[in-house]
């Protein structure tokens, strides 16, 4: 469905949302709606809306001209719902599978109208809760492998693909990134946030002139490389799950970014998860890393051998050298994302829910060391097996 430029911009309130929806057709007539505002991330406003009678559902999401984190001191495009459903409808053409269908997008309202998904949980919430979601790696693995693949050079010819590179172009929201997840952790910033008791640790992070040349390098391949088109936010509240399905959500940081950015994330938030678990109820995390990485690898490489149009793809070595890379950089990404989640802006309940206080904070002086080691020893990690080893050396 095309993008339809057609109202003043407003935001909605539940009843606002539930008229939208019965303009739009979304429901039968006089069907008895009931509609409330679920949004629960940093930026949105969700709405679920609810037929009583036949419990069909859908989602409109709208983006605030504001972070929602921060208050309307912080203005944050509207663009971003254009992304958000132009990356959903791209990521569709490549994996259905593994995103919510869109039924409706409006720019001037800042809104994408899509499937409801309440039948499936967010991996983060499950996660904490102690689920498993034994399916999670698997999808993410083929969902990163297939968007990555067909979005790049080798899967898509050269003219289309940097069309679709200008499409995705997202100055504000990869500056957000560039300065919450690469920059201001690094420094004594205002945005940052972590507990008195971990500023002695947070200061050694900040005089280790070693960690922060690795975490500028890795700021400048965030900057320059653009390799694939990217979720750009993969955490597990951007993923929802259940036993058998993964759907993949909120992809308005989109953009051609390098390979392995979004691996890096979605790695470092099941870190996030281990770090909050006793250690005897890890192992499944780490499963999960080893699972992406094996079936990334191995859907990638099969799409490179078999549906590739650059002349260079059958050179002895290449793809060996775009999977190594791809690797060592998703491990540096996992340890910039582990620490800003710890002393950033933005945290994630696996850390701040542990109510016992010198355990969370045993938890994040963990997470501390831990994403040190990924950033300066990245290069030193010859497989998934290296983020069990250094997890267990940080402890
Ligand atoms: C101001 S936005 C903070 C964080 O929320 C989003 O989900 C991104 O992860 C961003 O860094
Ligand atoms: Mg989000």
């Amino acid at each position: 469905m095309t993008i339809v430029q057609s109202t003043v911009y407003e935001p909605l309130t539940e009843q606002k949302a539930t008229a939208l929806a019965v303009r739009l057709g979304l429901f039968r007539d006089g069907a008895p709606l009931v509609c409330r505002e679920i949004g629960d991330g940093n930026l949105n406003l969700v709405f679920h809306i609810v037929d009583q009678e036949t419990k069909q559902g859908v989602i409109i999401k709208q983006a605030l001209p504001y972070a929602k984190v921060v208050g309307e001191s912080w203005p944050l495009t509207l663009k971003r719902a254009v992304i958000e459903s132009n990356a959903l409808r791209t990521f569709a053409s490549y994996v259905p599978q593994y995103v919510p269908n869109v039924y409706y997008s409006d720019e001037s309202l800042a809104i994408t109208v899509m499937e409801d998904l309440s039948r499936l949980q967010i991996a983060r919430k499950g996660l904490i809760e102690g689920k498993t979601f034994p399916l999670l790696s698997r999808h993410i693995g083929e969902f990163i492998a297939k968007t990555a693949f067909y979005t790049s050079d080798f899967g898509m010819n050269q003219q289309e693909k940097k069309k679709l590179a200008q499409s995705f172009v997202n100055p504000e929201l990869c500056k957000i990134t560039e300065d919450l997840v690469f920059t201001d952790p690094f420094f004594d910033h205002d945005t940052n946030n972590f507990e008195d008791e971990l500023r002695p640790d947070v200061e050694t992070l900040w005089n280790d002139d070693r960690l922060r040349l690795e975490a500028a390098k890795l700021k400048r391949k965030f900057l320059t490389e653009a390799d694939v088109l990217l979720h750009g936010d993969l955490h597990t509240g951007s993923i929802f799950a259940s036993t058998d399905e993964t759907k993949v959500i909120d992809p308005e940081f989109a953009f051609y970014g390098p390979i392995g950015f979004d691996l890096g994330q979605f790695f470092a938030n099941l870190l996030l998860n281990a770090l909050s678990r006793p250690d005897v109820e890890r192992q499944p995390l780490f499963d999960h890393i080893d699972r992406t990485w094996d079936v990334f690898a191995s859907i990638f490489s099969e799409l490179w051998r078999t549906k590739s149009i650059e002349t260079y793809a059958a050179t002895p070595g290449l793809l060996d050298e775009v999977l190594r890379h791809a690797f060592i950089d998703a491990v540096g990404f996992a340890g910039c994302e582990v620490i800003r989640r710890t002393i950033g802006l933005a945290h994630v309940a696996d850390l701040d829910g542990i109510e016992q206080k010198e355990a969370r904070l045993a938890a994040k002086r963990h997470a501390l060391r831990l994403g040190r080691r990924l950033i300066v020893e990245r290069n030193e990690l010859t497989g998934t097996d290296g983020f069990r080893r250094v997890f267990a050396e940080t402890e």
